[in-house]
């Protein structure tokens, strides 16, 4: 695309969406940390772990990401009342290359009152990712729910969304303008970036008490959402190294942590999908109109902090057994003697069904990798000869590369809306959900939304096809059982 010109004639460099995006997580960075001044605290600390977690293990240390990647890497998370708020985000965040990712339904994966479903907006190219993999966990209210909300507040809740704006009309004719240009002059950078910035910073108008109350009496959550005048960026985490040191660190600042970090244990084999855990929400100063008319200061708690540790991605094979095995550890956690934690089981569950190294993981056909071809072609050039996965690795001509998963979990993030809760909610599990799946949010946000595990097998799958022609074979990569490569 040739550069827009000015008036005067001169040539503007346009801002590419990479680079919109990068400073879109600087900008909402600098406005966290203003409002959250704990944030700052938890990024010193990371930074601290994670340049003693490279100091102590060289290049192995970035195996899973680069440190200056890791160290800069943040995803956000925000929250929506409705499809149309929605859309409107999927229009903002694609002007910074941020498309849907991924469904994840909060409703069942929770027990106590979380009436959302959401998506995460992400780059989906590998050069975009490696460039700034900015993301943004977005939740929307599911206002139709009977579970959670009667009709009347059904209907005063999508009045009340309805008629609140999240984001200036500007904001979205840039992002518009971004994505049929593939970037913006830097004047309209500076603007986009300011009005997309402002939007996610927490409002000032008054609260009505009220009916934030009623809302709060049903879900935290939904009060958050659905209570408040605006959007706000809820929390901003970043990605870690070493997550148990990060507890521990925080820990030991008096910084009361979440009971435990959430998804895969720590074990002596790969790190797989995501690691998280948070401190609890902080109380904010926050202004309150009372049934009298009169506006008070008072206190909310909703907004935590929080942090992650990036592992492989799994196979549509190996998120089943991920699966299979949390349900195992809840199942022995049941019958643990009093005083066993949740981790020491999970341990125990992961060393008897998980590959203990990468290349286990990649043979199994349970890990997502990118393999490049090394060394000269070993075929004859006329007519390619088949190898193993196995043989390939095992000779060295073929490199596996971990691809790390770039999305979220379910059970997890459930477990952090849970353990920021002050109170349950309440929720009458006799009344029919409304029925959701990645399908019909995208006909409801009207945006395809991606299946993250396509997306990951895409790149799989190329990197493949490309070591093939440089090898000059056909690479047979039927799974290998996880007894039989055990010593792997
Ligand atoms: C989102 C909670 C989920 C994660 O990282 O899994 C989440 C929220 O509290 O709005 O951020
Ligand atoms: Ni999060």
């Amino acid at each position: 695309m040739s550069s827009p010109s000015t008036g005067s004639g001169n040539v503007v460099a346009t801002v590419p969406q990479w680079e919109l995006r990068a400073r879109f997580a600087v900008s909402l960075a600098a406005l966290y940390g203003e409002e959250v001044p704990a944030y700052t605290t938890l990024v010193d600390v990371s930074r601290a772990v994670n340049s003693d977690f490279a100091a102590a293990h060289g290049a192995e240390a970035e195996r899973l990401g680069s440190i200056s990647r890791v160290t800069a890497e943040r995803h956000g998370a925000i929250r929506v009342g409705s499809p149309a708020e929605m859309t409107q985000v999927a229009r903002l965040f694609a002007g910074f290359g941020m498309h849907p990712v991924g469904f994840y339904d909060l409703r069942d994966a929770s027990a106590s009152s979380v009436p959302v479903v959401s998506t995460a907006f992400r780059p989906t190219d590998v050069d975009e990712l490696a460039r700034n993999p900015f993301r943004v966990f977005t939740s929307m209210l599911v206002t139709d729910d009977r579970r959670f909300f009667d009709a009347p507040t059904q209907e005063r809740l999508e009045a009340f969304v309805a008629a609140r704006e999240l984001f200036a009309p500007e904001a979205l004719a840039l992002a518009d303008r971004s994505v049929a240009e593939g970037g913006l002059v830097a004047d309209d950078a500076e603007r986009f970036l300011e009005l997309a910035t402002a939007s996610f910073a927490l409002s000032t108008e008054p609260i009505d008490r009220a009916w934030y109350d009623h809302l709060e009496a049903i879900s935290a959550v939904a009060a958050d959402i659905g209570g408040v005048p605006a959007t706000h960026i809820n929390h901003l985490t970043p990605r870690v190294l070493d997550i148990d040191d990060l507890y521990a660190r925080m820990s030991a600042l008096g910084i009361t942590m979440i009971p435990e970090i959430q998804g895969p244990p720590d074990w002596e084999g790969p790190d797989v999908l995501l690691r998280q855990t948070s401190f609890r929400a902080l109380a904010e100063p926050r202004t309150f109109r009372e049934a009298d008319g009169t506006t008070v200061r008072g206190e909310l708690r909703v907004r935590f902090g929080e942090v992650e540790q990036r592992g492989i991605a799994l196979t549509a094979a190996g998120r089943d057994l991920y699966d299979d095995l949390t349900v195992e550890v809840d199942r022995r956690l049941a019958d643990a003697p009093r005083g066993t934690t949740r981790v020491e089981v999970a341990a125990e569950v992961w060393r008897e069904h998980l590959p203990q190294t990468e290349t286990g993981l990649a043979l199994a056909g349970l890990g997502f990798f990118r393999y490049r071809a090394q060394g000269p072609s070993t075929g004859s050039g006329h007519e390619a000869h088949a190898s193993t996965l196995a043989e390939l690795l095992d000779s060295g001509a073929l490199v596996a590369e971990p691809i790390v998963y770039e999305d979220f979990l379910p059970r997890s993030a459930a477990g952090i809306f849970q353990s920021n809760l002050t109170d349950e909610g309440s929720r009458d599990d006799d009344q029919l959900g409304t029925p959701y799946d990645l399908d019909r949010l995208s006909e409801v946000v009207g945006i395809a939304i991606a299946d993250p595990t396509d997306l990951y097998a895409a790149q799989q799958a190329a990197s493949l096809a490309e070591a093939e022609a440089a090898l000059g074979v056909t690479i047979d990569c039927t799974p290998v059982p996880i007894q039989e490569n055990a010593t792997a």
